[in-house]
C-alpha cells in the first residue's frame, strides 16, 4: 500500500521521542520495555477524523476503521556523544517523512546530552547528520555510477550520475536534498536512493507546559515557539514543517477519560489534542487526503497523496480493485451531509460516474464498480 504514512521518529537523547510515540500509538510503557535499546518499535497511529465519525453516525456500520499512520520508535545511539550516531540510516530508510522531535522543556533532572537546552543548535545538528549520511550514500553511488560509465555509456546512467552530481554539490553546500526542485523522472530516481535529507521533515518541538499554555491560537504559539527557539529560518525551508507540543503533559491528558481530557486541554488553550495536532501536520507537510467508502458492513477512511487518480485509490482498497476497474461512484462529503442520505443525492444528481482518471478530491466518497 503505497497510501500507508510511514514516520520515523529521530532526536537527540530523552528529547521526547518515546513520550510522543505513546501518545502517538497509545502504546503503554509495559509493551515498550519489552524491547531492548536500539530496536526499532512500530506502532500505529489511528487518525482522527470528524468527518468517519459522522458517516459512521449515519451509516451505523458493524465497523468504523480510521486511516493510519505507521511511526518507528527509536533510541537515540548517540545518547552522550551529541548528535554523532544520531542517525540510523537503515532504520529510517522506509519512512515517508522524519519527525524530529526537537527538546525545548527545561528539566535540570534529564541532562542534555549537549550540556544545555538549545532547540535551534539540535535542529541544525541533526541537520548536519543528515546531511552528512547522504553524502556517504552519493558518494558511493557516483564512483560506480563513474565505474559503470566507463564500461559503457548509456543515457539513463548518464542522467543518474547528473543528478547525482547535482545533489553532491547541494550536500557539500550543507543544503539538505528537501530544498532542490527536482521534477518527474529525477525525482523518482532521487526516491530510490532514500536520501535522508530528502525526506519530509516534521519538527515536533517539545515544549515546557508553560510555554505551551502561554494563551493565544495555537498557530500563534508555534510561532513564537519557533522564533524563540531560533527556529524560523530553519522552518522556512522546503519540505520542513513545525508543530508545539508538551508530549509529557499531553500524554497524560491523553490518558484521561473524554470529558476531563478536554477540560484539560482547554486550560492549555489548546482545542485539539497533541495527536490530532501533530497528525494534521504530517498530513499537510505530505499533502495526503483522505477519501471514504461506506456502507453497512464498514465505513472506513483512506488517506492517498493529494492528485491520486481514481484507479490509483481503488489499488489502496485491493489491486483486483484497481485492475478490474469500471466506474467509481462519488459524492462529496459535503453534498452527502448536505442532504442527509445517499439516495437523494443520486436524487439530485450529485453521486457522479468517474474514470481512471479521475483526480480523487479530499473528502470524497467513493464506491468502486470493477469486474473481477
Ligand atoms: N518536563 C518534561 N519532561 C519530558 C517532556 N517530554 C518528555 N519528558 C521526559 O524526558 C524523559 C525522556 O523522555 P523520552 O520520551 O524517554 O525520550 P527519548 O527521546 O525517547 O529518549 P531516548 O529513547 O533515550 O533517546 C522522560 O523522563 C520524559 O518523561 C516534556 O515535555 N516535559
Ligand atoms: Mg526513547
Amino acid at each position: 500500500m503505497q497510501g500507508l504514512l510511514r514516520a520515523a521518529l529521530i532526536g537527540f537523547a530523552s528529547s521526547g521521542k518515546t513520550t510522543l510515540f505513546q501518545l502517538m500509538t497509545s502504546a503503554r510503557e509495559t509493551a515498550r520495555a519489552a524491547h531492548g535499546k536500539g530496536e526499532a518499535v512500530i506502532g500505529i497511529s489511528k487518525v482522527p477524523d470528524a468527518r468517519l465519525d459522522r458517516l459512521t453516525a449515519m451509516y451505523n456500520p458493524k465497523k468504523r476503521v480510521p486511516a493510519t499512520v505507521e511511526f518507528t520508535d527509536l533510541a537515540a545511539a548517540g545518547a552522550s556523544g551529541g548528535a554523532q550516531g544520531l542517525v540510523d540510516v537503515a532504520a529510517y530508510k522506509n519512512a515517508d517523512a522524519l519527525v524530529h522531535v526537537l527538546r525545548a522543556f527545561h528539566d535540570p533532572a534529564i541532562p542534555h546530552a549537549s550540556g544545555s537546552i538549545d532547540p535551534a543548535r539540535d535542529a541544525q545538528a541533526m541537520e548536519d547528520e543528515l546531511i552528512l549520511a547522504d553524502l556517504g550514500v552519493a558518494e558511493r553511488r557516483l564512483e560506480r555510477l563513474e565505474r559503470d560509465l566507463k564500461k559503457g555509456r548509456s543515457p539513463e546512467l548518464e542522467r543518474e550520475r547528473d543528478v547525482v552530481t547535482i545533489c553532491k554539490a547541494a550536500l557539500e553546500e550543507g543544503r539538505p536534498l528537501r530544498s532542490l526542485e527536482l521534477k518527474g523522472e529525477d525525482l523518482k530516481r532521487l526516491r530510490g536512493f532514500q536520501f535522508l535529507s530528502a525526506k519530509p521533515l516534521l519538527i515536533v518541538i517539545n515544549l515546557d507546559e508553560t510555554q505551551l499554555s502561554a494563551g493565544g491560537e495555537a498557530a500563534t504559539r508555534i510561532d513564537r515557539a519557533s522564533e524563540a527557539a531560533g527556529l524560523t529560518s530553519f522552518l522556512s525551508r522546503a519540505g520542513t514543517a513545525a508543530v508545539a507540543v508538551c508530549a509529557k503533559i499531553e500524554l497524560e491528558i491523553a490518558q484521561l477519560e473524554a470529558a476531563d481530557a478536554s477540560a484539560f486541554l482547554a486550560d492549555l488553550g489548546l482545542k485539539e489534542s497533541g495527536l490530532d495536532r501533530v497528525i494534521r501536520a504530517s498530513y499537510d507537510l505530505l499533502g495526503y487526503i483522505s477519501f471514504f467508502t461506506v456502507g453497512e458492513d464498514e465505513c472506513r477512511a483512506w488517506s492517498i497523496p493529494r492528485h491520486t487518480t481514481a484507479q490509483l485509490a481503488a489499488s489502496e482498497i485491493h489491486s483486483d480493485i484497481a485492475r478490474g476497474f469500471i466506474r467509481a461512484e462519488v459524492v462529496s462529503y459535503d453534498h452527502l451531509m448536505a442532504r442527509g442520505a445517499m439516495a437523494a443525492c443520486r436524487d439530485h444528481g450529485e453521486v457522479r460516474l468517474e474514470g481512471k482518471e479521475y483526480v480523487v478530491q479530499d473528502g470524497d466518497i467513493i464506491n468502486f464498480r470493477f469486474a473481477t
